[in-house]
């Protein structure tokens, strides 16, 4: 027993301290599995011979460093191989345990405190607890648990949608899992691809709900926050979000959308189709867009009849295009057919904007 004491002794002396990395020494889990049902949670040997003293150690800590995502002290990271600290007897072995099993033996410094880095781990819960031993089958208790949660999958947007039909305009992207919930506007950019204009981050507002994780993107600094007429592209950039765990996106969320004032019926062209919609909704409390509501104001009349005429006959094809092609507002070269329908639905005036609104004021 002297011998053991003394070799033990030994090993404590010849171990550096303060400590710099893990001694692994009962490389079978197995058999320390058999070992852990039976502790003795004992500061001594059962002959008498005295031994230093054994005590649950604390509860072990995920590094800062090791700690990423939102926050550096939840325990959920991105790292697979990451440091963990804690505190236990001075100069004594600590037994690093996942899972219950044991892993690797590190050895606490004359302030007691030990570090290491555990190799390896899968995405998932991960139990770590350590114990103190005498490296001659005597455990103190076991700590309490570090409940480790790794993630290693990168966020992803789902799906998206543009919404239209009420002021403000919104944009929104529904993602995988939770992402940065401070993402604010410097993380978007907004183009207006037909006019190759793009917005300053100034003019966006972002918000992210954490219950639903969706992103709901507003354009809070354009007037009546409608976008202007043309395709529209909005990025959020991958680099500048991660989920909890501190991954970032796999790719850039990207969605594209069209908006084009007086086509209620959304089909890129502002036609008699559109006047249709508005004349059957006329002095109505509609409130929406497709029901011909273009000023936003919850109520359609001549005011909404003033805006189509605006764009009469606009077309905004999709992208991409030239450049030097974009949406031709208030053309007169619509086709025969196009102002024959027209014709038949207004009462055989001609096709031209003053004339249709002077006819839809008879209606309103
Ligand atoms: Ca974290
Ligand atoms: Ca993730
Ligand atoms: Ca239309
Ligand atoms: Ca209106």
């Amino acid at each position: 027993m002297i011998e053991s004491l003394e070799a033990r002794q030994m090993l404590a002396r010849a171990l550096p301290f303060p400590f710099v990395g893990p001694i692994k020494i009962r490389p079978q889990a197995a058999a320390h599995q058999t070992q852990t049902q039976t502790p003795t949670h004992s500061a001594g040997h059962s002959d008498g011979v005295s031994s230093i003293a054994l005590t649950q150690p604390t509860k072990p800590d995920l590094a800062d460093v090791s700690d990423h995502g939102f926050f550096n002290n939840d325990d959920i990271t991105n790292e697979t191989s990451p440091m963990i600290s804690g505190t236990a007897t001075p100069t004594t072995l600590v037994e690093v345990l996942l899972n219950d099993v044991v892993i690797t033996t590190v050895a606490s410094d004359f302030n007691g405190l030990w570090t290491t880095t555990l190799n390896g781990l899968n995405d998932g819960l991960s139990a770590i607890t350590v114990r103190e031993t005498d490296g001659l089958g005597t455990y103190s208790a076991t700590s309490e648990p570090l409940n480790l949660s790794i993630d290693t999958v990168q966020p992803a947007m789902l799906s998206s949608a543009f919404f239209w039909q009420n002021s403000p305009h919104l944009v929104r992207m529904n993602f995988s899992e939770t992402i940065t919930p401070t993402v604010g506007p410097t993380s978007l950019t907004a183009t207006n691809l037909t006019q190759d204009t793009t917005l300053d981050s100034s003019l966006l507002s972002a918000s992210f709900s954490t219950l639903v994780n969706v992103l709901n993107i507003g354009f809070s600094g354009l007037a009546n926050q409608v976008v202007s007429d043309g395709n529209w592209r909005v990025t959020l950039g991958k680099e500048t979000v991660t989920d909890r765990a501190g991954n970032t996106l796999q790719e850039d969320a990207v969605t594209e959308f069209f908006f084009l004032t007086g086509d209620a019926n959304r089909d890129r062209r502002v036609d008699g189709a559109d006047l249709d919609i508005l004349v059957s909704h006329m002095n109505q409390f509609v409130g929406s867009f497709g029901d011909g509501d273009f000023n936003y104001d919850g109520f359609v009349d001549l005011r909404d009849a003033e805006i189509l005429m605006t764009r009469w006959l606009a077309q905004l094809p999709p992208p991409p295009l030239p450049k030097a092609a974009p949406m031709s507002l208030a053309s007169t070269s619509d086709r025969p057919e196009q102002r024959q329908s027209l014709a038949t639905k207004l009462g055989n005036i001609n096709a031209t904007a003053p004339r249709v609104l002077s006819k839809v004021k008879r209606i309103g």
